[in-house]
């Protein structure tokens, strides 16, 4: 029996290297994955680094998936793909430091998770304007389980500083 298909989101950033060609190449391993089609992916943005300041700006995008993937196996999944794009964990365990890619599940349909290496909704995506605004500009209407919608939540972080990297479309008058 094959398991239903739900919608996930999955962040993408980095700030190390050619970013926008790793986020181009992992957009593309994404679609790849089994059971997996990407929806849609944003534009790039370039967003001042959140956390631990004193590194280059990264450049973020966001995409939508429709899966049959388990929340862990598509969690694997993501982490396999950065491994493949050169991405190293620093040895002493920090977070926040520069990444040539980090992609981070945000969304897995309803899924509310506490478990070690995984907490679904992601738990700080709410307050990040790097998440939120390339979030809001594919699925401005996802439910973040617990927190509302994406355009609801972008509508209480400050977005100052987050700039798109290509023209958007003009909306309809
Ligand atoms: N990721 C981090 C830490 N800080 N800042 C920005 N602007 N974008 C990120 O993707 C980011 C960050 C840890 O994953
Ligand atoms: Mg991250
Ligand atoms: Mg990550």
């Amino acid at each position: 029996m094959t398991a239903p298909a739900v919608i996930a989101a999955v962040g993408l950033g980095g700030n190390v290297g050619d970013v926008r060609h790793a986020l181009a190449s992992a957009l593309a391993a994404l679609d790849a994955l089994p059971g997996t089609r990407l929806l849609r992916a944003s534009r790039c943005y370039r967003t001042p680094a959140w956390g631990m300041q004193a590194q280059p700006d990264f450049i973020n995008a966001a995409a939508t998936l429709q899966t049959t993937l388990a929340p862990r196996a598509l969690l694997d999944a993501l982490l396999a793909i950065e491994r493949d794009h050169g991405r190293e964990r620093a040895a002493d365990g920090s977070r926040w430091g520069p990444r040539t890619l980090d992609l981070d599940l945000l969304v897995h349909a309803t899924a509310v998770v506490h478990v070690p290496g995984l907490v679904l909704p992601h738990p700080q995506m709410h307050l990040r304007a790097f998440v939120l605004v390339p979030l809001a500009e594919i699925a401005p209407d996802l439910d973040v389980p617990g927190h509302g919608t994406v355009r609801a939540l972008l509508a209480e972080v400050d977005a100052s500083g987050v700039v798109a990297l290509e023209p958007g479309h003009a909306a309809s008058a």
